[in-house]
This record gives structure tokens, C-alpha cells and sequence, in this order.
């Protein structure tokens, strides 16, 4: 079985109640890009990958075209077994993990359905029907993240992310203590997700004056060196989401301990075949982490949790996904969503999620 056409689909996804606010980036609508590869034996696979606007990572949705129209006339008569067809794609183009990862999961989706399982099973087993999530509030003010806060506990999460960053630090620690306030007592996980945002002199005073609280901070400062300088320094755990580009960085950070965890997207790491490895390397040194994107619709969606599903529940710091923030599905049936602060995984083989004939219009190129 190979691939016999790729084609590339761009898609608005306006954010609900936006912008979306984080300290390096603030977002009112997201240009999410669609793969679909059909094989030479008629079976049809998505992908899709949605950078949160160009300043989160060095990502960017027309990048992310072009890499694809730079890779496409070599994919077509590509096997899909994905170790292979990585290499192809790094024989093809230096980088650009993120617009690869849509080929990788368009072509687990077409995996699965070939042989009648999920993609959680190809990726090593499901571990749980019912994957937790976790909400990301904007940068806000203490009150209204609060508000947020408590009522997303009431909904169910077992876990909160609190974006703090780009303003003056005495109001992401009222933001925490206030947060605290309202959440205390309920058992609810804290992560505090600074987004590269903060100096290592405003993270130390963050966690010095939020001894009592036990959150994680996530990616506080914007480089591993400025991580390592504060490793030492501070009462919380660390973990590196950004900086976390590949699995290489990935290994130095478990290696030297540089981290406590990760947050993790599955196209900023390659796609699911590297977030398998990752997988693996975190349960290898028990390091915690999430399965995240950066945003996109229900085809990442389900890439996120088909992944989430198979991790050590002990290690699993959740699936975040778009969906709360976003109007609707591609499959108006079986698309994706988060109830009582979970996620079911989607039944069908493959990822499970089929989008509706013509959601996203013509292809904006085809190859094959
Ligand atoms: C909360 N997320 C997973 C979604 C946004 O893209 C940012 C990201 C993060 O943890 O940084
Ligand atoms: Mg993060």
C-alpha cells in the first residue's frame, strides 16, 4: 500500500469568546491546515496541523504549506509505515517537524483503518477509554481567572493551566493566590504556564512568593539556559514545553535533569511516530507529561488522544484540546469533545474521526 495523492486544505477556526490571550501571542482566529492522503489501494487518511498564530514556536500556517508543497511530489509512491516515511520526509526536508507531523497522522489514520484497529492501538495499546484533560485559561485578571478556575473544577478537569507572562509579575502571583483561593482543598492539579514569557529574575519571585502553592512551572523563561538557571533556584517543579522542540532536546533534558516534565505537541515533536518515542523516554525516566497540540480541529484532536490514551495513567498530565475554544466539528457526528474534564476515544478505526464530505472546499494543491 502506498500513497497515490496528497492533498493540502487550509481552514479558518475562529476562536469562541477571543482573543486568546498567552504572553507571547494573542489569537482571534487560527489558520489550521488539512492533509489528505488517499492510497493506491482507495483508502483515505487525515492530518492536520495548526500553529497558535506565528509567534508561539517557530511555526507558521503558510510554513507550513510550503513545506508540504516541498515534500509533496516525493511522497506520492511512499509506503506508509511511518518510521520509514519520516525518513523519506527528512530526505526530502531539513526541519519543519510541525507540517511533517500531518503526513505522519494521515498516515496512522490510514493505518488503523487498514487493518480494522485504532491508532492508540498501533501506537502500543489503550491504557484508558476515558482520557483526562486539562483547560488553559488565558492571561487575565485574578477574578475572572478564578471564576474560570472554579467552575472548570466543577465541570470535572482534574487539571488546571494558569497563563501568566508578558505584564509585570505582581499580577500573575495575585492571579495564582487568588486562584488558590477558590481551588484549595479540591485535589485539582496546578500548572502555571509562563509561554516563554518571564525573566529568570521574575520566575524566582514568582515561586518565592508562592511557596504554598503547588504548582508546576511550565516553560517559564524563553531558553534552556535560562531554565537551567533557575533549576536550582526555585520550590516548584519545572517543565519545558516550547524548548522541547525534538527528541534530541527532549533526551538532554531528561538527561541532566533538567526538568520535572513536559507539556508536548504532537506536531512540534514530528507527529505520532516521534511522540511514541517520547512516550517511551519520559516512562523510562518517570517524567510526567501532556499530549497536546498547539491548536487545530477534531483530526488533531483525535491524533492528541489516541496518543493521550495509551500513556502510563501515573505519568498522564492530560490532552488539552481547541474544542471549547472553537464553534463545531468536521465530523458532525463523531467529532471529538471534552465532557466532565475528559475525553472518550473515538470508536472507529483509524483516528476515528471522519470529516463531513466538503468541509474545507477545494484543496489549495494536490500532488499524485
Ligand atoms: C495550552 N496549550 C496546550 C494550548 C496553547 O496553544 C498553548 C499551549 C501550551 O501549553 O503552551
Ligand atoms: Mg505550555
Amino acid at each position: 500500500m502506498r500513497i497515490a495523492e496528497l492533498h493540502v486544505y487550509a481552514h479558518d477556526l475562529p476562536v469562541r469568546n477571543g482573543p486568546y490571550t498567552m504572553a507571547n501571542a494573542k489569537v482571534w482566529s487560527l489558520d489550521t491546515t488539512l492533509v489528505r492522503l488517499v492510497t493506491d489501494t482507495g483508502l483515505i487518511g487525515w492530518g492536520e496541523t495548526c500553529p497558535v498564530g506565528p509567534t508561539y514556536q517557530p511555526h507558521h500556517a503558510r510554513g507550513a504549506r510550503a513545506a508540504l508543497a516541498e515534500m509533496a511530489p516525493g511522497l506520492i509512491g511512499s509506503p506508509l509505515h511511518p518510521v520509514a516515511l519520516r525518513r523519506r520526509m527528512d530526505g526530502l526536508l531539513n526541519g519543519h517537524r510541525y507540517a511533517k507531523a500531518a503526513v505522519d497522522i494521515a498516515a496512522h489514520d490510514i493505518l488503523g483503518k487498514a487493518w480494522g484497529v485504532r491508532v492508540a492501538d498501533l501506537l502500543g495499546g489503550v491504557a484508558t477509554e476515558r482520557v483526562p484533560s486539562y483547560y488553559a485559561t488565558g492571561v487575565g485578571e485574578p477574578d475572572e481567572i478564578a471564576r474560570i478556575a472554579a467552575e472548570k473544577v466543577a465541570e470535572g478537569y482534574p487539571r488546571l493551566q494558569i497563563k501568566i507572562g508578558g505584564r509585570p509579575v505582581e499580577a500573575d502571583i495575585a492571579v495564582l493566590r487568588r486562584v488558590w483561593e477558590v481551588v484549595k482543598g479540591t485535589g485539582v492539579r496546578l500548572a502555571a504556564d509562563g509561554n516563554r514569557g518571564l525573566t529568570t529574575r521574575d520566575a524566582l519571585r514568582l515561586s518565592r512568593e508562592c511557596p504554598d502553592i503547588p504548582f508546576v512551572l511550565e516553560q517559564p523563561c524563553n531558553s534552556i539556559e535560562e531554565l537551567a538557571a533557575i533549576r536550582g533556584q526555585v520550590r516548584h517543579g519545572i517543565y519545558m514545553d516550547e524548548n522541547g522542540e525534538d527528541l534530541a532536546t527532549v533526551i538532554r533534558a531528561a538527561g541532566q535533569g533538567l526538568v520535572d516534565g513536559f507539556g508536548m505537541k504532537v506536531t512540534r515533536i514530528g507527529g505520532l511516530q516521534q511522540m511514541a518515542a517520547f512516550r517511551d523516554l519520559c516512562e523510562a525516566r518517570s517524567l510526567p507529561h501532556t499530549c497536546d497540540d498547539a491548536w487545530g480541529g477534531d483530526i488533531i484532536a483525535a491524533a492528541c488522544t489516541q496518543i493521550g490514551a495509551t500513556v502510563a495513567p501515573r505519568l498522564m498530565e492530560g490532552v488539552w484540546l481547541a474544542q471549547p475554544y472553537i464553534e463545531g466539528h468536521y465530523d458532525s457526528r463523531g467529532g471529538v469533545r471534552i465532557e466532565a474534564g475528559h475525553i472518550r476515544l473515538p470508536e472507529g478505526p483509524g483516528l476515528g474521526v471522519v470529516p463531513d464530505d466538503g468541509a474545507f472546499g477545494a484543496p489549495v494543491f494536490s500532488a499524485g
